[in-house]
């Protein structure tokens, strides 16, 4: 949208502003053909180790970019919640963390843990899609790489169905490996409610909004093009 255009626009209010970021879930990856293949049971053992392969350099790259997140955020009290999800994921010396979470989740489909910290089996366009993310979150203001983390908003969803899912179709998963998931459904409700505040008072006038709108894009289409490079290496059984 022109500057010019946002001025003459309307800013939409809190309610519809959050609304439109909600629509935004139609293009979430968990309508990808790849993510419906892994929960709807139809997923190979190799088709599941290469997900949880590459998804695992996601994974160790989220402390990163919430780091480069805290690096430009000059609001004491955003910093102080903002920090938690760094110890989410590292862990500390009383929680392990859910990238030991995940190495379990790898472990439980038949990867060892050397394998997965190798990176060997990350595909090009995963590491491209991952490492865009984390540039964005060191190049741009601290409140869009906010705004970006609200895919999240449709995370509990994608962790409830492979936790309702998994267990019958992928018994040879022992269930203590899908405890990153387990984990996730109350944080990510957590983090989201934490976003969304940010977000939506930041974001008031029509052309930030729009602006705001495809930041959310940029990372629904970060996750989907992830999906999109492990099919074209894994394949996809329909
Ligand atoms: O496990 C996930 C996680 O910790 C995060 C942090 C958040 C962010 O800061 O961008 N996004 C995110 C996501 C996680 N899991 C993904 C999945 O499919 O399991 C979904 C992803 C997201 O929705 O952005």
């Amino acid at each position: 949208m022109s500057p010019e255009l946002g001025k003459l626009m309307q800013p939409m209010n809190s309610q519809d502003f959050e609304a439109a970021l909600r629509a935004k879930g139609a293009g979430y990856h968990i309508h990808h053909p790849f993510n419906v293949m892994l929960n709807t049971g139809k997923a190979t053992p190799d088709q599941i180790r290469g997900w949880v392969a590459n998804r695992f350099y996601y994974q160790v790259h989220i402390p990163l970019k919430d780091a480069a997140i805290l690096a430009q955020c000059t609001d004491r009290e955003v910093r102080r919640e903002w920090v938690r999800r760094i110890l989410d994921h590292d862990g500390d010396e009383d929680h392990p963390g859910g990238i030991d979470s995940w190495v379990r989740l790898g472990e439980a489909v038949g990867l060892k843990a050397a394998d997965l910290w190798s990176m060997h089996h990350v595909v090009p366009g995963v590491r491209f899609a991952v490492d865009a993310y984390v540039n964005f979150a060191r190049q741009q203001p601290w409140q869009e790489s906010v705004c970006a983390s609200l895919t999240e908003l449709f995370a509990p969803q994608i962790h409830k169905e492979r936790l309702a899912t998994w267990p019958t179709y992928y018994p040879w998963i022992e269930s203590e490996g899908l405890h990153y998931f387990r984990t996730r459904v109350p944080l990510a409700a957590r983090d989201v409610e934490h976003g969304l505040k940010i977000t939506l008072s930041h974001f008031t006038s029509a052309s930030s909004q729009a602006r705001a709108l495809e930041i959310l894009q940029f990372k629904i289409d970060i996750l989907w093009s992830m999906l999109d490079a492990i099919q074209l290496r894994y394949g996809l059984v329909v």
